[in-house]
């Protein structure tokens, strides 16, 4: 378990509560914002939740479209945070009702993004609680650790495992990521319905933030 002090977590309400827009969908390198600002990446097999926890995070209902079809979201999806950081919504990988060429692109766009991306400072990837850590997540996990960005897991639909299963499942994630040169060490556990673990990981977003303006 990680904790964090009450300052940490008033500077993570306090990042999610100024304006919050969406600010471009990205399906080609070219199309990329300047990389004035942190990024932080939300990864993931399609449907583990990702478009949920962000709107779970921001308090926004429907700024990231979530879906029940798995697969729909083909783009790099960017968040603008208070102009202090970005949040980037991925493509799922796995299942996806697409041509197989047009998956080959998607993954293609990720893998170019996640390797080559200054600003990127944590790419969060999603692992559903009932199913654990999957091969494609290690893919992912391996892509990471050789371009040096860090990488931390984050459980999602947590309400749907049983409270005494709940504290195994984070650690079975950490433990699956463990020695991972790249990865944290801490594993997340959040529900997006149920909203828990959402204040935990809204202040370790904030602590990669730019500094908020101070008032003169
Ligand atoms: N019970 C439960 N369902 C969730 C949770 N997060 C997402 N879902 C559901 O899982 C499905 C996929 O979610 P979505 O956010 O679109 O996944 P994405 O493909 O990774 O963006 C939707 O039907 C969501 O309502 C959660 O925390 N708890
Ligand atoms: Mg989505």
């Amino acid at each position: 378990m990680s904790s964090y002090t009450p300052e940490a977590l008033e500077a993570g309400r306090l990042l999610f509560a100024g304006p919050i827009a969406f600010e471009r969908g990205v399906v080609a390198m070219s199309d990329l914002p300047d990389a004035n600002l942190p990024e932080i990446a939300f990864a993931g097999r399609s449907n583990v939740g990702k478009s949920s926890l962000i709107n779970a995070l921001t308090g926004r209902k429907a700024i990231a479209r979530a879906s029940a079809d798995p697969g729909r979201t083909r783009e790099l999806n960017f968040f603008n945070v208070g102009g202090r950081l970005r949040l980037v919504d991925l493509p799922g990988y796995g299942y996806a009702k697409a041509p197989k060429s047009a998956i080959a692109r998607w993954n293609g766009l990720m893998r170019d993004y996640l390797r080559g991306r200054p600003a990127l400072k944590r790419v969060f990837v999603l692992i559903d609680a009932r199913h654990g850590v999957k091969a494609n997540d290690l893919e992912i996990a391996d892509a990471l650790d050789k371009a040096a960005v860090s990488y931390q897991a984050v459980l999602t639909k947590l309400d749907k495992i049983s409270p005494a299963a709940q504290a195994d499942a984070a650690a079975a994630a950490a433990r699956a990521l463990a020695k991972r040169p790249a990865a944290h060490p801490y594993a997340h556990a959040t529900s997006a319905e149920k909203l828990i673990g959402i204040e935990a990981l809204r202040a370790e977003i904030a602590a990669l933030a730019i500094p908020a303006a101070q008032p003169i």
